[in-house]
């Protein structure tokens, strides 16, 4: 059976600023939520490893577009880091950090690699973060201008932005789960907080379109497609309903409808945590809807009514709980299920309810624990694990495609090797190896010699 993409399909992989690049004392670069929370907490970190060397692309990035490029990547998407570019609130320009982005945006050029850049993938500067980041109305106005900086910067040569990457995961992972900085359980702040990365993202959207540049932007979701245990049962089925709610349409309809669903304000208000909208913002956020979108795609989401009554903190998980699946093939990876037809299911759901707006798969991957003990004698990384996976997802995503779906490309989770947040380097995603711990010599493994068969091929 022969899998066929169509020319135009992107191929390639995704990164970020803030995993990749490192921090290095006299760029000029502003610190971050992560920079700062390393300090205080390193123990918190797998390994204690922070984000001042991840990757080296700072460094390295030469080295990297031409190994990219030797997979067969046509389109990169990375982020541009606010800390990078702004020095404080007031928007000083770090020269620097300017000259290093232009200078990879024309290396993945002359590549015939297209950048697709993401203006915001969890880096929050302290500068805002010491105002109160999200919570704070203000911040959205700064990362406008921000938005705006970039457009005129980098406007010329990019043609694919972002504004947000994962903008629940913000909310959830700060203001509920204690899982990114600053580590508070407060279901009120993490409302209003991902409302005001919602008007964020709507204003930086609206300034791309006053820049007047070529182009399109979008906003990646991490979507989570939600099965419940017993479909039958009314409460198994609300609990599923208020999971999709929370986790997917709370950014999804208003990133593309322009306006939020009825059932979650409704929800929110009942407990009392929804945040007060001025109309202005309602208005910014119903015209300014994005063009495209990216789908993060890891795992789904399984649920059923609570056992127990809760007694905890006012979390979604009140409404639900988590169960694992137990029935056909059941894999993990990460401790993730790895459920390839949900990916089928996202695409169909898009082209019936979103008006098939065209989107892509910004990250799908397979994070894999002491990934050493799969080297070669000749030092080659045999992932015919991420190639199965890699290559089971495409199945699902070509009959989306077959069937009309509106799907223009599949990026991987990453082109190398990179640091994870609290996870570090525990786990590995890369097509291309780093080895951290000698000096971060760079090579194949060999899902990157698939993944460029695949590319020259448009299938496989
Ligand atoms: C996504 C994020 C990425 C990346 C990835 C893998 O949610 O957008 O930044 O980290 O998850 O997750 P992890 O590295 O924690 O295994």
């Amino acid at each position: 059976m022969k899998y066929q993409f169509n020319d135009n399909f992107l191929w390639g992989a995704a990164s970020s600023g803030p995993q990749s690049e490192g921090t290095f004392p006299g760029d000029g670069k502003a610190e971050t939520e992560w920079d700062y929370w390393f300090k205080q907490v390193p123990e918190q970190f797998f390994d204690g490893v922070g984000p001042s060397v991840t990757s080296d692309f700072y460094h390295k990035y030469k080295e990297y577009v031409k190994l990219m490029k030797e997979i067969g990547m046509n389109s990169y998407r990375t982020s541009i880091q606010w800390s990078r570019i702004f020095k404080d609130r007031e928007g000083t320009v770090n020269e620097e950090g300017v000259t290093f982005y232009q200078a990879v945006i024309d290396e993945l050029l002359s590549q015939g690699i297209e950048p697709v850049l993401c203006l915001h993938h969890f880096d929050m500067p302290m500068y805002w973060m010491e105002k109160g980041g999200f919570e704070n109305r203000e911040t959205a106005e700064g990362f406008a201008a921000f938005a705006a900086k970039c457009f005129e910067l980098f406007g010329g040569k990019v043609k694919r932005w972002i504004t947000f990457n994962e903008p629940i995961v913000i909310a959830e992972g700060g203001y509920i789960y204690k899982r990114h900085y600053p580590a508070v359980c407060d279901a009120k702040k993490a409302a209003l907080v991902g409302y005001h990365i919602q008007l964020a993202s709507s204003m930086a959207v609206r300034e791309f379109r006053k820049s007047g540049r070529e182009g399109s932007i979008g906003i990646v979701l991490n979507l989570t497609p939600t099965y419940c245990k017993e479909p039958d049962n009314e409460e198994d089925r609300r609990s599923a309903e208020i999971a999709d709610l929370l986790f997917n349409k709370s950014f999804l309809e208003p990133s593309i409808r322009g306006e939020y669903p009825e059932k979650l304000v409704e929800l929110l208000k009942e407990e009392g945590i929804c945040p007060e909208a001025a109309e202005e913002d309602l208005e910014i956020i119903g015209s300014n809807t994005v063009d495209f979108l990216g789908v993060n795609y890891y795992h789904p989401r399984r649920v059923t009514r609570r056992s127990t009554p809760y007694e905890g903190p006012l979390m979604p998980e009140k409404y639900f709980e988590e169960y694992t699946f137990e029935g056909q093939k059941m894999n993990f990876s990460r401790g993730w299920e790895i459920y390839e037809p949900a990916i089928y299911e996202i695409a169909v759901n898009l082209r019936d309810h979103y008006g098939n707006i065209p989107w892509y798969i910004s990250e799908n991957g397979m994070g894999v624990q002491d990934e050493e003990q799969f080297l070669d004698q000749d030092g080659i990384v045999e992932d015919d694990y991420r190639i199965e996976f890699i290559r089971d997802h495409l199945i699902w995503l070509n009959k989306a495609i077959g069937e009309g779906c509106n799907c223009f490309g599949y990026h991987l989770w990453a082109p190398f090797d990179c640091w994870s947040w609290r996870n570090a380097y525990k786990n590995r995603y890369g097509m291309i190896r780093v080895d951290i711990k000698n000096g971060g010599a760079l090579s194949i493994k060999k899902s990157g010699r698939w993944f460029k068969q695949v590319t020259e091929n448009y299938g496989f």
